[in-house]
């Protein structure tokens, strides 16, 4: 049976959950091309226009599968090319939203990370533990972490690896929302419901250009925004959105 479900709560909103319970949802090379596939095929899919990553209720993701590296040498980790399936995740032109129950640890926050906006339970918990392993993070948890919450909170996690609770993964800007446990994945459901009804055009320009003006010196990742925000007056939903706003009426967005 597959580890990796697509479901459709919301005719726009495609939901990918890992189901590996006996794992913690750990992530072994069949989930990662899995999720990879999906991210892949829901991306490209005109009729999805937001995309919700979840795990279990208690285990978000356990991180990379211990079992399937502890034998493994350098060779066999090159071979396995797992950086071109996280690559299909990064490159997911849609939003995400993770939804986060439980453990989100190692390459569970890097994942997490992947994410454009992280909706975390009150007992949900982040960590990069990877040290106490021997290794180190593999899959953006020294560069995505630090990105999001600055030098010393990142290097305090994957330092120590000790777990930083919601609460304090909110306050470090490492989660979007902390909501009741069991709100998780209505509310991550109820954010793409929000953006799924948006310009997607918009939408996705708004995506691409944050994340590649995030990595910019500042006068380049301005000039994009720029460029983007020009292009956009080329669309049809532009020229929709303030006209509906003019005629105070409700717009209705093409996409196109
Ligand atoms: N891998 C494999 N199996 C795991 C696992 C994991 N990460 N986490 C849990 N399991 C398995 C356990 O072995 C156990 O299996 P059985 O003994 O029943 O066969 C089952 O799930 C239940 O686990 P527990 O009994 O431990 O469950 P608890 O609820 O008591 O504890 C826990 C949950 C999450 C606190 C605990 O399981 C735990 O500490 N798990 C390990 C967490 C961890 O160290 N994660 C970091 C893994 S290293 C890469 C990129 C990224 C990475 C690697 C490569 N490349 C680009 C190449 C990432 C590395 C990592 O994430």
């Amino acid at each position: 049976m597959s580890e990796v479900l697509v479901e459709y709560p919301l005719p726009e909103v495609g939901l990918i959950r890992i189901h590996r319970p006996e794992a913690r949802n750990a992530l072994n090379q069949a989930v990662r091309e899995q999720l990879a596939a999906h991210f892949t095929t829901l991306g490209n899919d005109p009729q999805v226009r937001c995309l919700v990553l979840t795990g279990g209720e208690k285990f978000f993701v356990a991180g990379a599968d211990i079992r399937a590296m502890a034998e493994a040498g350098a060779i066999d980790i090159l071979l396995r090319q797992s950086h071109r399936l996280w690559q299909a995740l990064a490159a997911c032109p849609k939003p995400v939203i993770a939804a986060v129950n439980g453990y989100a640890w190692g390459g569970g926050c890097e994942l997490a990370m992947h994410a454009d906006i992280i909706v975390a339970g009150e007992s949900a918990s982040f960590s990069q533990p990877e040290v106490k392993l021997g290794i180190m993070p593999g899959a953006g948890g020294t560069q995505r972490l630090t990105r999001a919450v600055g030098k010393f909170q990142a290097m305090k996690m994957v330092l120590t690896g000790q777990p930083v609770s919601a609460r304090e993964a909110l306050a470090m800007g490492l989660a979007s929302e902390v909501v009741a446990d069991a709100q998780v994945l209505p509310r991550a459901v109820e954010l793409a419901g929000q953006i799924a009804a948006l310009p997607p055009l918009a939408v996705m320009q708004i995506k691409e250009v944050l994340l590649a003006g995030q990595d910019a010196p500042l006068e380049t990742a301005l000039l994009l925004e720029r460029k983007a925000f020009q292009l956009l007056f080329a669309s049809q939903d532009q020229k929709e959105g303030m006209q509906a706003f003019l005629d105070k009426r409700k717009p209705v967005f093409k996409g196109r």
